[in-house]
């Protein structure tokens, strides 16, 4: 099933996500229910907080659109470690429209659990990286605007509280 993506400033996405204690197939059908979402966006990445949902899962797929899908499920991530600098133009499907330059690590090493609950550990640069970083931050109510200078903050928050007044409440 799609869900709906809230969108910025809806305080629901400034909620961490708490931890998952155990796969049962609520959580499997919850996770089903985010990769069709991120796909039907379409988006890089999906982290539960941007459907509603306090708990700590994101799912990411960079293939690129000639190749074949790859789902990457991460259920309780921790990152582990970081390495260099890069500066990222990203964009964020709770912020509709809008891309900014943010500055992430170059290279992370994840530890998670995936759909089956089994653990697995992942060293990521470039895209995957940044998205890793981008989606974990969802999951402790952080967000993109978060790391911006004062300026580009207001003007994207006015920019999308703007949006915000202008739609009709679901
Ligand atoms: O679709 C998305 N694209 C993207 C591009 C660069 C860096 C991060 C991302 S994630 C974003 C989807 C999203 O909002 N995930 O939370
Ligand atoms: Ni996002």
């Amino acid at each position: 099933m799609i869900r709906t993506i809230l969108h910025y400033p809806d305080k629901r996405l400034r909620e961490p996500g708490l931890k998952v204690e155990a796969i049962t197939p609520a959580i499997k059908a919850l996770v089903d229910d985010m990769a069709e979402t991120m796909y039907a966006a379409p988006g890089v990445g999906l982290a539960a907080t941007q459907i509603g949902e306090l708990l700590q899962i994101f799912v990411i797929d960079i293939a690129a659109e000639d190749e074949p899908s790859r789902l990457q499920v991460f259920i309780n991530p921790e990152i582990l470690s970081t390495e260099g600098e890069v500066c990222w133009k990203e964009g964020c499907l709770s912020f509709p429209g809008a891309t900014e330059e943010v500055e992430r690590a170059a290279k992370v090493r994840v530890r998670a659990q995936d759909r089956d609950g089994k653990w697995f550990e992942l060293e990521a640069e470039d895209l995957l990286a940044v998205a890793i970083q981008h989606e974990n931050d969802h999951l402790q109510g952080r967000l993109m605007i978060d790391h911006l200078g004062p300026l580009k903050k207001r003007l994207l928050h006015r920019k999308m509280q703007k949006r915000a007044d202008a739609q009709p409440t679901p």
